[in-house]
């Protein structure tokens, strides 16, 4: 279960919700939404590194050990943050139009973002930071296929100034924080100028400056999680389960 407890913007405890994560993008993405619509939240940080995802207590909320889940108002969890983002989008009718091809245009690269963009582009963080050395192949996959990403969403932006069209969406909420790691993965963000500009334009709103700010501060205590984290809590975040499947 959550480890920590830290208080998010502040609200009435009526429609506060709660927020359990990290400071990993899909935590970021959710983040940036809550600051968006102005919701009274609060933060619950998981010791990932302490194996808190796999915990019974949190599994109820989350079967697929991850996260973010938001907690509703009346205890009700939302796990995936594609779904979160849609609850609260349509919750507070923001960033997500209420019908029509607009509608879609966000939906498909939000989709996009949750199907395909993050857990691409978290494959190349895995294996360009976990990985033992000698991963010349995979490396070398999961690089091609993030450049190949990248490059997609560099061409759209060039010809239009958010994903979806003219308006900010959740589209871009949730695909702004799998772009901070560029340059750590090795590519070259000189190399994808569109995705620049839309970074800009995006850091520059301030409920992103706010998010970003909270972020800093939930790194610093993951920071402080990973130093006294065993070796074996470690590995289990890193994907080396304990439970190996059998082998055929
Ligand atoms: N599809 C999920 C992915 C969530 C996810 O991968 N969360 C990571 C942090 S960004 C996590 O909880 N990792 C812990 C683990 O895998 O044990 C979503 O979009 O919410």
């Amino acid at each position: 279960m959550p480890a920590s407890s830290t208080p998010g913007a502040p609200g009435g405890p009526s429609d506060r919700v709660t927020l359990l994560g990290m400071s990993s993008p899909n935590v970021v993405k959710i983040l940036i939404m809550l600051e968006e619509i102005g919701r009274p939240y609060r933060f619950e940080h998981v010791d990932l590194f302490a194996e808190g995802q796999f915990d019974d207590a949190f599994r109820a909320l989350n079967p697929n050990s991850k996260v973010p889940v938001l907690l509703l108002e009346d205890g009700t969890p939302i796990f995936e943050s594609g779904a979160i983002l849609l609850y609260l989008a349509e919750r507070h009718g923001a960033l997500l139009p209420a019908s029509g091809a607009e509608r879609y245009a966000v939906l498909q690269w939000l989709v996009l973002q949750v199907s395909t963009v993050g857990p691409l582009l978290g494959q190349l963080n895995h294996f360009t930071t976990y990985a033992p050395e000698g991963q010349d192949y995979a490396l070398g996959r999961y690089r091609r296929e993030a450049h190949r990403i990248y490059a997609m969403l560099d061409e759209r932006l060039a010809a239009s100034p958010h994903l979806a069209g003219a308006d900010y969406s959740i589209a871009d909420v949730a695909t702004l924080p799998w772009t901070d790691y560029i340059a750590r993965q090795g590519l070259d963000p000189a190399d994808y100028p569109a995705i620049a500009r839309w970074r800009d334009a995006l850091e520059a709103r301030p409920a992103v400056s706010r998010a970003r700010a909270f972020v800093s501060d939930i790194q610093a205590t993951d920071r402080a999680m990973f130093k006294r984290s065993s070796e074996a809590a470690r590995r289990r975040f890193a994907g080396f389960g304990t439970d190996e499947p059998a082998k055929a």
